[in-house]
C-alpha cells in the first residue's frame, strides 16, 4: 500500500487546455494573468503549479515555448512553488511537439499522460450561444473526433528526453484503470524510478467517471501494482473537484485543484480565481486535521531535482 502522506501536496492547475475564455472571466490567458494567478495560488498554499500556455491575444491553447516565456521567469522570481509543465497541452500535436517547452525550460516536473484515449469537451459547447473568440466553438466541437495520442513509444520517448536527459519527475496522468497497467509496464521496462507520482484523473469524457467508488478502485489497483513505491493525488473534473479532493485527503492522497480542472467554487457558482479554489481546499483539509506541504516538503516527498536546476 502507498504510505499515507503526513502532509498533503496541493497542486494548482492554473489554466489548462479544456476551458475557453467565454466560460469564465477568471480563466487566465494573458501571460501576466497566468503569472499573477499562479503566484496567488502558491501564496494560498499550492506547492506545485501545473502550467499550460495560451495565446495572449485570444486565449487559444498554445504549446509555443515563447508563450511560456511570458510567465515562467516571473513565477520563479516570486514564488518557491514547484513548476510542473504540461506535455499534454494540445490534442492536435504529436507528443514530440508537445514536449518542446519542457525540453527548453527543463522544469522540476511535467505531466505525462499514460495512454491514448478519446478526450472530448464537445458537450460543453452546447451551454454557450455567444463566444468571446471565434476559435472556441470550433475547438470544443471538433474534440469529438480527436484521439489524445500517448502511445508506449511516445511515453518511452518522453521518459528518455525529459526523465533521463533533464531529470524531470512526472505527474503520471491516469484517466482509467488500464493506464495504471500501462504505467506498471513502463516501470518494469525501466522507464521510471520510485517514488512515482500518480494523478488519478476522474471525470474526463473518455476516461473513468468521477465518483468515490472509482477512486477507491483506482487506489486499490495502484496499491496492488506499486506497493509503497508511489505517491498519489486526485483531480476531479468539474463539480466533483472539491468532494474528490476531500476524499483523497482522507484516503491518504494529495490533491489537485485549479481552473484547468473546474471553473467552479461551489455547485453552480464560478470561482473568482485559482487562489480561491486553493484556499477553499486548504481550509477544508485543515479543518479535517491535515497539514499542507510546503514546496520544499513536496520536493522531498517526490525526490525532485530542485529549483536551481530548471532553465528559466
Ligand atoms: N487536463 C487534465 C485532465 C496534461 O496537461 O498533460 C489533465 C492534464 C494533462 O493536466
Ligand atoms: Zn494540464
Amino acid at each position: 500500500m502507498s504510505k499515507p502522506s503526513r502532509k498533503i501536496i496541493i497542486t494548482c492547475a492554473v489554466t489548462g487546455a479544456i476551458h475557453t475564455p467565454t466560460m469564465s472571466d477568471a480563466l487566465p490567458y494573458r501571460a501576466e494573468d497566468i503569472a499573477r494567478q499562479a503566484i496567488d495560488a502558491a501564496e494560498a498554499g499550492a506547492a506545485v503549479l501545473h502550467l499550460h500556455a495560451r495565446n495572449p491575444q485570444n486565449g487559444a491553447v498554445s504549446i509555443d515555448p515563447e508563450h511560456f516565456l511570458g510567465f515562467l521567469p516571473t513565477i520563479k522570481a516570486s514564488t518557491n512553488a514547484v513548476v510542473n509543465l504540461s506535455t499534454g497541452g494540445s490534442l492536435r500535436n504529436t507528443v514530440a511537439e508537445r514536449i518542446a517547452p519542457a525540453e527548453r525550460f527543463s522544469p522540476e516536473m511535467c505531466s505525462l499522460n499514460m495512454g491514448s484515449m478519446n478526450f472530448s469537451m464537445h458537450p460543453l459547447a452546447r451551454r454557450y450561444k455567444e463566444w468571446k473568440f471565434d476559435w472556441e466553438e470550433r475547438y470544443l466541437l471538433g474534440s469529438d473526433n480527436f484521439i489524445f495520442s500517448n502511445t508506449f513509444r511516445d511515453i518511452g520517448m518522453v521518459a528518455q528526453q525529459l526523465g533521463q536527459n533533464h531529470r524531470v519527475k512526472f505527474e503520471h496522468e491516469c484517466y482509467d484503470v488500464g493506464h495504471l497497467y500501462n504505467l506498471k509496464f513502463c516501470i518494469d521496462s525501466g522507464m521510471f524510478k520510485a517514488p512515482i507520482f500518480i494523478q488519478f484523473v476522474l471525470g474526463i469524457l473518455g476516461g473513468i467517471g468521477a465518483d468515490i467508488e472509482n477512486l477507491v478502485f483506482m487506489k486499490r489497483t495502484a496499491d496492488k501494482l506499486f506497493g509503497d513505491q508511489y505517491q498519489w493525488s486526485v483531480l476531479g473534473a468539474g463539480a466533483s473537484q472539491m468532494s474528490l479532493a476531500t476524499a483523497a485527503a482522507t484516503m491518504g492522497g494529495h490533491v489537485r485543484v485549479g481552473l484547468e480542472d473546474s471553473l467552479l467554487i461551489s455547485r453552480g457558482q464560478l470561482a473568482e480565481s485559482n487562489a480561491q479554489q486553493v484556499l477553499k481546499v486548504r481550509q477544508l483539509l485543515e479543518s479535517l486535521g491535515h497539514e499542507i506541504a510546503t514546496p520544499d516538503e513536496a520536493r522531498e516527498m517526490l525526490s525532485l531535482k530542485g529549483a536551481p536546476s530548471v532553465n528559466f
